[in-house]
């Protein structure tokens, strides 16, 4: 029996009806979205055979080694979502300040931040990386997006998600009403519905983080770490250890999968690595609607009121037993 093929346009625009008061427009952003994705997810299939591998020399805002693919992914996006009418500005990781729309093209009621290509390092050796993406309205009244129309708490984001180019092509968003995954079928050229609904596990039994940093964690990061390997049946331990160093790839298990993914402050990173606004805010929005929470280790990321457009955040987030425990062993040590 054939399932019923649901692209994700037909999705978005199912979910636009439901909702009286809607434009369109937003739908039509989201929908302008999976082009870029498509076009991305095109270049990384086909990476190894291209000359599209490897870094270009440049280093970015955040000091890191610039890729080929880095710099491709930024631009299908620019080229795609600042020409589309649908946002004011855009922000990305591999530019300092916000990114304004070209000259002549109509400026829409919402700003877009991105992560065009997280993880991507990974890339020369084939391991997943992906696209994160996180969407607010603006509150300034009218003309060209303003830094403060990005500077916004994660709650109050209208839709999140991430692309990530593994084994298969999954995009994976959230408007608010849940969380759907769809699948791209290349041959057909469309992300077909396959994950509607995604619950995260109440509990699970994998935890991820860089154990390499283990002497600059603090202490209740410490001993709830060594309280996950202890043996006791009784409350499934010892976790799993699973961590790829692609922050989309390791949320991607662990929204499917449950356990706890970590990347915390330490006494290098006081501000922990990944990135507010379009790494940890979008991530920990999906984790939420998916039943899921998200903190820094003491306040929910989406309470954070952002004060720059690159700042770091601690990271936290999984099934909502294992991040409460990993709280509560932060808590005490403190
Ligand atoms: P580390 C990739 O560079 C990234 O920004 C995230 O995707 C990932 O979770 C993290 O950094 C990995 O960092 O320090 O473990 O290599």
């Amino acid at each position: 029996m054939l399932k019923p093929i649901m692209t994700i346009s037909r999705y978005i625009l199912e979910q636009q009806i439901q909702n009286p008061g809607a434009t369109g427009r937003f739908s039509g952003l989201l929908t302008t979205i999976t082009l870029a994705a498509k076009v991305i997810a095109r270049e990384v299939r086909k990476s190894g055979l291209l000359d599209i591998l490897g870094k270009t020399g440049d280093v970015n805002v955040q000091g890191e080694q610039v890729t080929k693919l880095d710099e491709f992914s930024h631009k299908v996006i620019m080229d795609t979502l600042g020409r589309s009418g649908h946002v004011c500005a855009l922000a990305s990781e591999e530019e300092e300040s916000i990114i304004e729309i070209p000259e002549g093209y109509p400026l829409g009621r919402y700003v877009l931040l991105l992560d065009p290509l997280d993880g991507s390092s990974n890339i020369d050796v084939n391991v997943s990386v992906g696209t994160i993406f996180s969407i607010h309205r603006r509150i300034t009244r009218e003309g060209k997006g303003m830094t403060e129309d990005f500077l916004q708490p994660g709650h109050r984001q209208v839709g999140a998600g991430y692309v990530v180019y593994g084994s298969s092509t999954m995009m994976v968003y959230s408007t608010g009403q849940g969380v759907h995954g769809f699948t791209l079928d290349p041959e057909v050229g469309e992300f077909l519905l396959s994950h509607e609904n995604i619950r995260m596990p109440e509990k699970g039994k994998i935890y991820s983080i860089n154990e390499g940093y283990h002497d600059r964690w603090e202490r209740g990061v410490d001993e709830y770490i060594h309280y996950l390997k202890r043996e006791d049946k009784e409350t499934d331990r010892p976790y799993s250890s699973r961590y790829i160093g692609t922050l989309v790839a390791d949320f991607h298990r662990t929204l499917l999968y449950g356990g706890i993914f970590l990347y915390p402050s330490d006494r290098k990173r006081p501000h922990g690595k990944l990135r507010l606004l379009y790494e940890a805010a979008p991530m920990a929005y999906l984790a939420e609607q998916a039943g899921g929470l998200a903190i820094t280790g003491r306040e929910r990321i989406l309470d954070i009121q952002p004060t720059s457009l690159h700042q770091r955040i601690p990271l936290i987030i999984g099934s909502r037993q294992d991040v409460l425990t990993a709280e509560k062993f932060i808590r005490a040590a403190s």
